[in-house]
């Protein structure tokens, strides 16, 4: 179905301009699209959901729809309308749509004069710490029973590698022998890769709810002043620890690169941009969190890059099922930019232990 006709099932009036294709998310495809209203253009938000991503996308509106009224009830009068995305309903007043052939669709309003950053500075990368802190604070009391899970074992570190080492072992699409080193690397460094997840079995970390896909990206910023505005794609919000959402922020913008940089000797940890981002990130949830929490901050850095390795790796050798490629070895220049990260952060490691001492 044309997306003007998806539009119109979310009860979008007025003459349809035009949608523009937005690049940045590896999963779902998310168009802007733009209506004239009587020499007003109104924006919205259209996205296909991946359904091979997300099995029970039902599952995700219901817990979506749940955290942004728990949000919106919190925030004041004057940022309820660009503090947190709300959603498009249908005539049967349901906040998707299914078309014939089975696409799942939803729609959100387009928060007014935002940007989002694939690149960040310092100022940018502190105030990212603050929304994802505040973020988490703001989601302390809600009932985590009510979630559903998912994607099961989304973080859960331990059933990857096992996921992994099956594949490996299979080899369906005879690419291992291609990429032994990168496999041996990863092997080697499982220990860590499972540290969080051991802690978590032992009792020694406590669940929350938690966002668990904290790449930059997904939040807005204004567009003229660079206040962050909402946290977005709220998918993945599921219980989880705090190190993940910590974890992969720095995963995302401390790196000297792109996620995904051919070139690896551009990729690094940037301690400047690890220290902006933790002074926000900490600033805000220090008092609310445990001792353990806030020591296992550092080694949630090194189990996000190790798991987004393995995953990356993963699917190359599963045959690309899973994440958006821009060209046929995408996954495989993924796994080796975040092979390069995770060697300079063990490196690192003691010196940024030492700057989340700083902000405690
Ligand atoms: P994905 O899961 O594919 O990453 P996102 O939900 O993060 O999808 O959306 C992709 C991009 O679309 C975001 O990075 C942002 O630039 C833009 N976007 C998403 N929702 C909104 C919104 N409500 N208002 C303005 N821009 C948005
Ligand atoms: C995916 O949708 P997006 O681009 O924000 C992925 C994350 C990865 C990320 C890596 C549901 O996030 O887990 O960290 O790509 N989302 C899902 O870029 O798998
Ligand atoms: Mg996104």
């Amino acid at each position: 179905m044309e997306l003007s006709q998806i539009c119109r099932k979310f009860g979008l009036n007025g003459k349809y301009i035009g949608a523009t294709l937005l690049k940045s998310g590896n999963i779902n495809k998310t168009y802007k699209v733009d209506f004239d209203n009587n020499g007003r253009t109104d924006s919205y938000i259209i996205q296909k959901i991946n359904t091979y991503v997300f099995k029970k996308p039902e599952h995700i509106m219901a817990n979506i729809e749940g955290v942004t009224r728990h949000i919106a009830a919190k925030l004041p009068d004057c940022k309820r309308e660009r503090g947190v995305l709300s959603f498009l309903y249908t005539e049967e007043n349901k906040n998707y749509y299914v078309d014939e052939e089975g696409g799942f669709w939803r729609g959100y309003g387009f928060i007014p004069n935002s940007i989002t950053y694939d690149a960040f500075d310092t100022g940018l990368l502190r105030a990212a710490g603050e929304a994802f802190g505040e973020f988490q604070l703001l989601l302390a009391d809600y009932d985590a029973s009510s979630l559903y899970e998912i994607i099961p074992d989304f973080h859960n570190t331990k059933a990857r590698y096992r996921v992994f080492e099956e594949k490996v072992l299979k080899d369906e699409y005879n690419r291992v022998d291609g990429v032994r080193e990168e496999v041996d690397f990863l092997f080697k460094v499982r220990p860590i890769g499972e540290a969080l997840v051991n802690m978590l079995e032992s009792g020694e970390l406590p669940l929350r709810v938690t966002h668990n896909d904290t790449k930059g990206n997904n939040i807005l910023f204004d567009i003229d002043t660079n206040e962050t505005l909402a946290v977005i794609d709220l998918d993945t919000v599921m219980p989880g620890l705090m190190a993940y959402d910590f974890g992969d922020a720095v995963r995302f913008a401390a790196n000297t690169s792109a996620e995904d940089e051919p070139d690896i000797s551009k990729t690094s940890l940037d301690l400047e941009k690890f220290e902006a981002f933790s002074e926000g990130y900490v600033g805000k949830i220090k008092n609310t969190s445990t001792g353990n929490e806030l020591k296992t901050l550092v080694t949630g850095a090194l189990v996000m890059t190790i798991e987004l390795a393995v995953r990356f790796l993963d699917d190359y050798i599963d045959g690309d099922k899973y994440f958006k490629l821009n060209y046929p070895e995408h996954n495989l220049v993924r796994t080796r930019c975040q092979i390069a990260l995770i060697k300079d952060m063990l490196k690192k490691r003691g010196v940024m232990d030492r700057i989340i001492e700083k902000y405690i």
